[in-house]
This record gives structure tokens, C-alpha cells and sequence, in this order.
């Protein structure tokens, strides 16, 4: 695989991973969120230091307001990370 294939099926792998923890394997629930940037996204989290923080970036992925980040959302995260890390700003 190219390394973009391979980041591909590492941001599914890493989904399937923390989604599945509570049965609902098609969503992240918030605490499950919450598992996944602990030990995936440790630099993101010192960077926020509020602890309020990741309340709000749940919210804010949550695009369809089920209070669960599905697939779809969670890509959105990873790509609006990346955007950032590029230094220009998502649309
Ligand atoms: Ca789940």
C-alpha cells in the first residue's frame, strides 16, 4: 500500500478500534472520544489544556446532533486537524 492508503486504513482501524468499545460500533460515544485523543491525539489535548475542551470539539463534530461521532464526523476531525497542521484554515 502507498502511505496515503496506509493512513487511510489506519484512521479506520483507529475508528473500529474505539467505536466498537460499548457495542455501538458505528459511532463513537463521548466517552469513547474521549479514549481515542488520550491515547491518539496526546498532543491535540495538552495543546487545548481546557478541560472543557473536548465537550466542545464533541459538539462541534457532531454534525448531525445525535450526541455520537460517526465515521463521517470523525474523518472531518482527523481532516480538520491536517488542515490545520497545514496551515490553512477547513472550510
Ligand atoms: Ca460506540
Amino acid at each position: 500500500m502507498s502511505n496515503l492508503e496506509t493512513a487511510m486504513a489506519t484512521l479506520i482501524q483507529t475508528f473500529d478500534k474505539y467505536a466498537g468499545a460499548d457495542g455501538k460500533r458505528a459511532t463513537l460515544s463521548k466517552a469513547e472520544v474521549k479514549t481515542l485523543m488520550e491515547k491518539e491525539l496526546p498532543g491535540l489535548l495538552k495543546a487545548a489544556k481546557n478541560p472543557e475542551a473536548v465537550d466542545k470539539l464533541l459538539k462541534s463534530l457532531d454534525s448531525n446532533g445525535d450526541a455520537e461521532v460517526d465515521f463521517q464526523e470523525f474523518v472531518f476531525l482527523v481532516a480538520t486537524l491536517a488542515c490545520t497542521a497545514h496551515n490553512r484554515p477547513a472550510k
